[in-house]
């Protein structure tokens, strides 16, 4: 793919990163420079790349790195973030198709931009998934368009409807739609032209036939190759009918595709499936997540990014404000120990935590895991009001909890005192006005064991 370029460019500048002794100022801004230039070589246009390159500054710089990455991988996390919002942000699913009537997408957009072959193409998609699907033309203006649908059409084997000879392409769209739907088909796909002597013309014939066929969604196909104009020509078309949905093809042979697909979601419309070759197989659903992820080379990456999304304790606003207030619970203290557990070797957290970057002991990990599953089995053996409130916690209560989790008295005494301690680590950063719930329990945690 010709966004590859795109991609190892990017990935040249992440490298440097990773390679580089340590992360400092100089190196961040460098590869911010780095970035920005990859954009714009790729067409992006200079202002939404220039936003971006100061977003990945301004968070390398002052975010807080999150539990179970290192400061590098912290930096790649929030470039692949960055760059997927740039490209629409979230996985947008190909078209939803509603059960047991005929579905009805009209595709749109100049002559040549990849209408009849994209056509094709998501039919084929969906008769792949089960679909009973069939293409209608009503191109009557390029000589031979019904016989080119037809042919690409029947290397899929999918059915063609409209009328060669017909001049009316609102009627030939009304005929097909009823032939189709009395057949019991679930998806048509209406191809239609795109070349007209003006663009006036071309947008008042699109708006007839929406009109009158009103079609499920409405999607533009647009040429990948004409970069950031892109937008332009999303918006023009949006203007004249209100479009669902787009689709970018030829991405396979353009150095303009970042700027196509940026430029595209900057007007905030959803992008379906990009083209990315001229047979029938070379199209896909659009995930800005996924393909930003291959785009930077890295198939890790997803696992790296899953990681630190887990391990980020999770925990509301409300909750956070009752414990700054002091009304800390062991329910907390339970939740922070599943977190920890969630964020991989602990040994290598451990070295994270301030104050105890010096060599952790070989077994320690060992140790605190024990320790924690053992404090964990406490909690759970206990009721919700000595969770809430663990000073109702006299020795008879103890020496249940303690036969109640198999523990020693002696396990759960030691939990309540790091309990007690974590407290008074609370107490102490609010004095000094920390506000970062993790901060805060990062420490705590780091208080009770060292
Ligand atoms: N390389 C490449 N070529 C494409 C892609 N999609 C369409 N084309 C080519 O673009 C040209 C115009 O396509 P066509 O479907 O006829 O466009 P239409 O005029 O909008 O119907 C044809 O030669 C297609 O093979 C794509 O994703 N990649
Ligand atoms: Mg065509």
């Amino acid at each position: 793919m010709a966004l590859g370029k795109l991609g190892s460019s990017l990935y040249e500048a992440l490298r440097k990163v990773l390679r580089a002794p340590v992360l400092d100022e100089t190196i961040v801004k460098e590869l911010c420079n780095d970035v920005l230039r990859a954009l714009l070589q790729a067409d992006v246009n200079v202002r939404l790349a220039l936003d971006l390159s100061k977003r990945v500054e301004a968070r390398v710089l002052r975010e807080a790195v999150p539990p179970g990455i290192s400061r590098k991988e912290h930096v790649i996390k929030v470039v692949y973030e960055e760059i997927t919002r740039l490209l629409g942000g979230e996985a947008q699913p190909p078209y939803v198709l509603k059960p047991g009537k005929l579905n009805v997408l009209l595709f749109v957009g100049i002559q040549g931009s990849g209408k009849t072959t994209t056509a094709v193409k998501v039919a084929n998609f969906y008769r792949k998934r089960g679909f009973k699907v069939a293409l209608v033309c009503t191109d009557t203006y390029r000589p031979g368009a019904y016989e080119q649908l037809q042919q690409l059409a029947s290397s899929a084997d999918i059915q063609v409807y409209g009328d060669p000879s017909g001049r009316d392409p609102v009627r030939i769209a009304i005929n097909a739609l009823r032939k189709l739907e009395a057949e019991g088909y679930e998806l048509a796909i209406i191809d239609t032209a795109g070349r007209h002597k003006e663009e006036g013309a071309l947008m008042k014939e699109m708006k007839s036939i929406a009109e009158a066929i009103k079609p499920d969604e409405i999607s533009l196909i647009i040429d990948g190759t004409i970069g950031q104009q892109a937008f332009t020509q999303a918006k023009a078309f949006d203007e004249a009918t209100k479009i669902g949905s787009i689709i970018i093809t030829k991405l396979d042979g353009t150095a303009k595709g970042g700027g196509a697909l940026s430029a595209v979601a900057a007007t905030g419309a959803k992008i379906r499936f990009i083209g990315i070759g001229e047979k029938i197989g070379d199209i896909e659903a659009f995930s800005p997540t996924s393909f930003v992820g291959r785009l930077l080379g890295m198939g890790d990456l997803k696992g790296l990014i899953e990681k630190a999304k887990e391990a980020e304790v999770s925990i509301s606003e409300e909750r956070a404000k009752a414990i700054f207030s002091g009304r800390l619970t062991l329910k907390d203290l339970y939740e922070q120990i599943e977190a920890i557990g969630k964020m991989g070797p602990l040994d290598r957290i451990l070295s994270m935590l301030p104050g105890l970057s010096y060599k952790v002991p070989e077994d320690f990990s060992d140790v605190a895991k024990e320790r924690f599953d053992k404090w964990k089995a406490i909690i759970q053996s206990m009721t919700e009001e000595e969770k809430e409130n663990p000073k109702v916690l006299n020795a008879s209560r103890i020496r249940r909890i303690a036969r109640g989790a198999g523990v020693r008295e002696g396990d759960v005494k030691e939990m309540l005192k790091y309990f007690d301690g974590m407290k008074r680590v609370m107490k102490a950063m609010k004095g000094r006005g920390i506000t970062s719930f993790r901060r805060l329990m990062k420490m705590a945690s780091q208080g009770g064991l060292a």
